[in-house]
């Protein structure tokens, strides 16, 4: 599903950079500035590609680690995470330190929000819960201890108390 999504998007940026490439060639030189300056022509080409590959380079590196990319199971522990109303079912709720964990998420009634925190109380991940959908969240904890989950996204009238413990050995 959610490499559907990546390539559904991809498609989208292609149209809209072929938009983009479109009007950069059939534009003319007199929409800068009535000829004020040649100098300023020739700066902003080098400014447009210089930008590109500072964008290009900015998103290879921020989403190497992406959470999301759950294709590689190398041994990982496999984790489902349902919600009901007004409460989640973690199977199973020990898990290992150091080694990656997919999450499956999904809920038995209406749209909730997994979000999982430390002892600090700092969140680490979190994605939708939705019925119908099973959500995938590859995570490896770095340190044993206890981490919490907490729901959200507003659910109903006990909401507040949807709270669930991990415990990461
Ligand atoms: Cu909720």
């Amino acid at each position: 599903m959610q490499s559907y999504v990546l390539v559904i998007s991809l498609l989208f940026l292609l149209m809209v950079a072929a938009v983009f490439w479109w009007v950069v060639r059939h534009s003319t030189a007199d929409a800068s500035g009535a000829g004020a300056g040649g100098s300023v022509e020739s700066y902003r080409g080098g400014l447009f590609w210089g930008l590109v590959a500072l964008g290009l380079v900015v998103a290879a590196l921020t989403l190497r680690p992406w959470p999301y990319d759950v294709a590689a199971s190398d041994g990982a522990t496999t984790v489902t995470a349902t919600g009901n109303q007004w409460s989640w079912e973690i199977v199973p709720q020990e898990l290992p330190a150091g080694r990656p964990v997919i999450f499956k998420v999904t809920s038995n009634d209406v749209n909730h929000g997994f979000g999982v925190y430390d002892a600090d109380g700092t969140m680490l991940f979190q994605t939708q819960a939705m019925p119908g959908y099973v959500n995938q969240v590859r995570y490896t904890f770095t340190k044993p201890g206890k981490y919490r989950v907490l729901c959200l996204e507003y659910c109903g009238l006990v909401h507040h108390d949807m709270i669930e413990e991990i415990n990461v050995k």
